[in-house]
């Protein structure tokens, strides 16, 4: 003999979501409306864990973001020794943070992170540059043990 299945137990969480669930059934149907419900709770799991994060941005340790670069996004700068300075607003893990430089025919080469205790907020390094289109593909842990990445493109010109 089967043993009962055991009582659904009413899920307090969600009460509000049954009772919309409940009018909703009543115009719609019922495989809609858990469409519907699911989706819902869906992007509010998604949003809750954004907040979170914003949250943890507002704190003292925060996620690194990018707020200024030498070379500049999408500018120019005079063939031969180039300086990069990235400048984050949150200290950073320079040892364990990574800087590549992909040239125009996207081969990739690591770049040297220069370890400096004076500023923290940053990645620096240094690389000699031929003319073309290079872009410096970063990628930074915060003390917050959050990862951010992004892409830095650039022209380098010849010196006039
Ligand atoms: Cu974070």
């Amino acid at each position: 003999m089967r043993s009962a299945p055991p009582p659904r137990q009413p899920d307090r969480r969600w009460a509000g979501t049954r009772k919309l669930h409940l009018l909703f059934r009543r115009r719609y149907g019922h495989v809609i409306t858990e469409k519907i419900l699911m989706s819902l709770r869906h992007r509010l799991g998604t949003f809750l864990v954004a907040a979170s994060c914003a949250l943890v941005s507002v704190g003292a340790s925060a996620h690194a973001i990018l707020v200024d670069s030498s070379p500049k996004a999408n500018g120019t700068v005079a063939a031969g020794h180039v300086d990069i300075v990235f400048k984050y607003n949150s200290k950073i893990d320079q040892h364990r943070s990574r800087m590549t430089l992909v040239k125009s025919d996207q081969s990739e080469t690591t770049l040297t992170i220069a370890a400096n205790g004076k500023q923290p907020n940053e990645l620096d390094s240094g690389v000699d540059l031929t003319p073309g289109t290079y872009t410096i593909r970063w990628q930074a842990l915060a003390l917050d043990g959050h990862i951010t990445r992004g892409d830095v493109p650039f022209t380098v010109a010849a010196k006039p």
